[in-house]
């Protein structure tokens, strides 16, 4: 069954006869149509992608299977159009993505039909990735392992965090990434501490944990990476965290396995971390899914009670964070397979591996 039809096949939970598919992410999912703007009409009988003149032809080359209509006058007229043609009397919006506002424009305008907030079937069927996926997000992630072996040459004390983050991201670029996955985290020194630290105009200095977490975009697969640089030798405290850190990763990846729940493998990792006593400084989940979205469905989290199947490809990235000195997070991405998981991730992580000692 292919993508449309596997989505009909879990839409039919919903009583309606058809689906306004609105979240673009979902929308190049099941049509192949890559561009900005535009609405999936699906229905028992036919399908329609209705976009604007600017993506007419794309939409013809891309959408296949699918009845490209320009609209003229306005989205919402060519959507009354055809739901009057097809005499369709329910049809389902995605809730999570369709605006107040975008709603009342639907229910004002077209009487004909009613209109049901449905959750979000597509990013359920998104979370087994397809072979043809799986060699995207491969390559996606080939990628950002270039990029890093290249940015471990390039940094030396004295270049700011902007200044090497902005060498990552031109590198995944030069190779042929679309653009960057999310905005580079590149936190060094007390700033390490801050998990989401975006890259500033802070110096570089020895002694710093360089914690860089990036990723590139090709064809729409996003890929995400961290790994925590040492500017010099590192002292006895910066060893016992960084190795706690990298036990609890490499520990979690040989043990996920399919038939586990998000929190069952949250805690692989988080146990060893309160086992060093550092419980309480590992405040994020262990993981996210990724895909067409950076952060996809399902979660490894205290929090998520999914069961992970294979086909998944998921993030695996503890931390430990301590205010005001500094912090080691670690990250691959994992395909889980039948047996366990798959790292895809090639980048080296031993603690000598990370020493940039120039
Ligand atoms: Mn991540």
């Amino acid at each position: 069954m292919n993508k449309v039809a596997r989505f009909k096949e879990a839409l039919k939970q919903e009583e309606v006869d058809a689906i306004i598919i609105s979240k673009p992410t979902n929308r190049r999912y099941l049509s192949g149509f890559t561009g900005s703007s535009g609405v999936l009409l699906l229905s028992k009988s036919r399908d329609y992608l209705i976009t604007d003149f600017r993506y007419k032809e794309q939409g013809r080359k891309q959408a296949k299977g699918f009845e490209v209509i320009q609209y003229e006058e306005s989205l919402v007229k060519s959507l009354q159009e055809i739901i009057q043609k097809l005499s369709l009397k329910r049809v389902g919006v995605e809730k999570d993505t369709v605006t107040l506002d975008t709603y009342q424009e639907y229910v004002e305008n077209i009487k004909e039909a009613d209109f049901i907030p449905v959750r979000d079937y597509c990013s359920g069927l998104r979370q087994i990735k397809t072979r043809e996926e799986i060699v995207l997000l491969k390559k996606a992630i080939s990628l950002a392992d270039a990029a890093f072996l290249h940015i471990r040459e390039f940094v030396r004390v004295g270049q700011t965090e902007k200044e090497v983050a902005a060498e990552l991201e031109y590198y995944m670029r030069k190779l042929g990434a679309e653009k960057n996955a999310f905005d580079t985290i590149a936190a060094s020194g007390v700033r390490s501490s801050l998990p989401h630290g975006l890259a500033s105009n802070k110096v570089i200095k020895k002694g710093d944990f360089v914690t860089l977490d990036f990723g590139a975009v090709y064809e729409g697969y996003h890929s995400d990476m961290t790994r925590t640089l040492i500017m010099g030798q590192p002292d006895a405290k910066q060893s016992k965290i960084y190795n706690t850190v990298l036990t609890a990763q490499t520990e979690a990846e040989r043990k996920i396995k399919p038939g586990m729940t998000g929190k069952e493998a949250d805690s692989i990792a988080r146990e060893i971390i309160e086992e060093a006593g550092y419980g309480e400084y590992f405040g994020h989940s262990l993981g996210h899914a990724v895909g067409l979205d950076i952060h996809e469905k399902p979660f490894l989290s205290p929090r998520d009670d999914s069961v992970l199947k294979a086909g998944v490809v998921v993030s695996v990235e503890p931390g430990i964070y301590l205010p005001d000195w500094g912090g080691v997070r670690i990250e691959d991405l994992v395909l889980i397979t039948p047996q366990g998981c798959e790292v895809l991730t090639k980048s080296p992580k031993n603690i000598n591996e990370m020493i940039i000692d120039k």
